[in-house]
């Protein structure tokens, strides 16, 4: 059997502080120990620091640079030169975690689903607030379930995760078109309308403030309604 190669798709803008904790990281998770082949490619998004620079001393990592144009840019420019028929997206600032790749591709084999997406929400519904996570980012993306699930009768408890993996056939047939942070719900508005099922994993998350350079914002909120919105009949 050919061994299956999972993509690690990490969209990266000023993140010398985190990168390079990241890229480490990830060479330490057993992907060969459990039949999978591994590529990374770091899509630097204009950054004005240090990230381009410290992911290029990585050996195995590509490095691809490109005038700033938001996140969902960067991860369609890594969507576009990726071989593996498994695609992980990966924020750069260790929000979200490399020990999480494996049981979601265990989800994603033994359900047979198109996307498994990092579940932050699995503490129920009181608790389900993260340590340091500000009310406004998580009332903000619990609405967005709800408006998710209005637009295209689906239900996931976390639909604005970033840690999300697809199988690449279910990506490779939808035609984006967005650029920006909103990217995440095309892809979710997009694959529901073609029938393509997503799984919920629960994973590990550390929030980041504003100050620590969280960049999502009120406007992104709005957005998101738009897109999923626009993109539910596909
Ligand atoms: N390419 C690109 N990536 C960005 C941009 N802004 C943020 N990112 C990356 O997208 C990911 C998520 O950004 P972040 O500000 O942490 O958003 P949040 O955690 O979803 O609130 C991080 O890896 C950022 O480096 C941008 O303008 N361009
Ligand atoms: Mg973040």
């Amino acid at each position: 059997v050919p061994e299956r190669i999972l993509s690690i798709l990490i969209p990266a803008y000023n993140e010398e502080r985190f990168i390079g904790a990241l890229l480490e990281q990830i060479a330490g998770v057993p992907l060969e120990a459990n039949g999978l082949g591994r590529e990374v490619i770091v899509v630097d998004d204009g950054s004005h620091d240090r990230t381009a620079e410290i992911a290029r001393s990585f050996a195995d990592v590509r490095v691809e640079q490109q005038p700033n144009q938001g996140k969902g840019a960067a991860v369609r420019r890594a969507l576009a030169v990726a071989r593996g028929e498994l695609l992980m997206i990966q924020d750069a600032d260790l929000e979200y975690e490399p020990c999480d790749y494996l049981p979601m591709v265990a989800a994603l084999d033994r359900l047979g689903v198109d996307a498994v997406y990092g579940n932050r929400y699995h503490a129920g519904w009181l608790a389900a607030r993260r340590p340091g996570q500000s009310w406004r980012a998580y009332l903000g993306g619990r609405s967005l379930s709800v408006a998710a699930w209005l637009a295209t009768g689906h239900w996931l408890a976390d639909t604005v995760t970033a840690l999300k993996l697809f199988r690449r056939e279910a990506l490779a047939e939808l035609p984006l078109a967005t650029r920006g942070f909103e990217l995440d719900h095309e892809l979710t508005a997009r694959l529901l309308a073609r029938g393509r099922r997503i799984a919920e994993v629960p994973i590990h998350y550390t929030p980041r403030s504003r100050t620590e350079g969280k960049k999502i914002g009120l406007r992104d909120w709005f957005v998101a309604l738009q897109t999923f919105a626009r993109y539910r009949k596909g």
